[in-house]
């Protein structure tokens, strides 16, 4: 380790006068400086390797020297996805985006310290810092999972539309301390968007099987996380307060059945649902059945017609993009 060398050789060669202590220390406080910005380079190399894998190809704005005759290619390491011995601060996307703002991408965050870092999607659009949860897009990715997947997480983490469920442990992790705003992005096939947000949204832990609370929404897509504006909807669809159920943890309150069996995915059913974003992929949008187990969004395009893109995403209730940013603050 070439730090800890230059570190000894600093107070080997250090005279007991104080002057000597204090250009070590001066000193030190370089050193420090430069691990952060080298840290920084590696985000941003890091950042540049995973678009190589996704596109294919990437322009480097400065090309490298030609290899001269003893050199050889090192074929660069695939990253690791839950361990590995790169250093990560960022509790969630919105630090990492204020620290560095990097574009939106891959990136491992560790939202507690007792924990292994883990990878998540960031969107760093739409005003920016928003670490992506639960994702849909094409149907490639079944969810009609059971509890530990649904724990743990599911689908594939590389490309800006693949689809996932990030898992109820990392996503307890995420939202256990301070406010947070969860918005969900909705789009049909027609390409038209639509849009939820809920203030502080959270999860239990497994002991109280992942409940789910949340406050107030605001949007246009409409409440359905609450069971839509009927009173009688309510009662039976609201999913405030709910516990999570898989198709083999049956914690809904529909006691003839399971919800999670009947509308093919995780999620905190009640009497059964309003909204359904785990439901099962149908193409086109419209869909009839015995069930209405689409990705639905009953508030916006009803029960019986299934979304084509959905995204839930969170990021701190208060987030100013100005703070921290620049060469990486303490
Ligand atoms: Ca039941």
């Amino acid at each position: 380790m070439p730090l800890i060398l230059l570190l000894l050789a600093c107070y080997a060669s250090a005279s007991p006068r104080l002057s000597a202590e204090e250009e070590c220390l001066l000193e030190v406080a370089d050193l420090k400086r430069s691990i952060r910005g080298l840290e920084n380079q590696l985000y941003i190399g890091a950042w540049k390797f995973n678009k190589l894998r996704e596109h294919g190809y990437f322009h480097l704005s400065h090309r490298r020297p030609p290899l001269s005759h003893n050199e050889t290619v090192v074929e660069p390491a695939l990253l690791p996805t839950t361990s590995g011995n790169l250093i990560v601060h960022d509790h969630d996307c919105s630090m990492l985006y204020n620290r560095l703002k990097p574009p939106s991408g891959f990136y491992r965050i560790k939202p507690k310290t007792v924990m292994e870092p883990f990878l998540v999607y960031c969107d760093m659009s739409d005003g920016g810092g928003w670490t992506v949860i639960q994702q849909r897009r094409n149907g490639k990715v079944d969810f009609n999972r059971d509890w530990s997947a649904y724990k743990d997480g599911f689908g594939n983490f590389l490309r800006s539309n693949d689809e996932f469920w990030l898992g109820n442990e990392h996503i307890h992790a995420l939202l256990l301390e301070g406010q947070n705003l969860m918005k969900i992005d909705l789009m049909d096939w027609n390409g038209e968007r639509n849009y939820a947000m809920y203030e502080n949204f959270r999860i239990g832990d497994e002991e109280d099987k992942y409940r789910l609370q949340f406050g107030m929404y605001s949007g246009r897509a409409g409440d359905a996380l609450s069971g839509g504006t009927d009173m009688k909807e309510q009662w039976s669809a609201s999913h405030n307060s709910m516990q999570f159920s898989t198709k083999d943890q049956d914690q809904d309150r529909y006691l003839q059945g399971s919800c999670a069996q009947e509308n093919m995915g995780g999620w905190w059913y009640n009497r059964c649902h309003a909204a359904n974003l785990n439901g099962k992929f149908y193409r086109g949008g419209e869909y009839k059945g015995k069930f209405d187990n689409g990705v639905v969004w009953m508030t916006w395009r009803g029960l019986w017609y299934s979304l084509r893109h959905t995204t839930m995403k969170v990021r701190p209730l208060v987030f100013m993009d100005s703070l921290g940013s620049g060469d990486g603050a303490e």
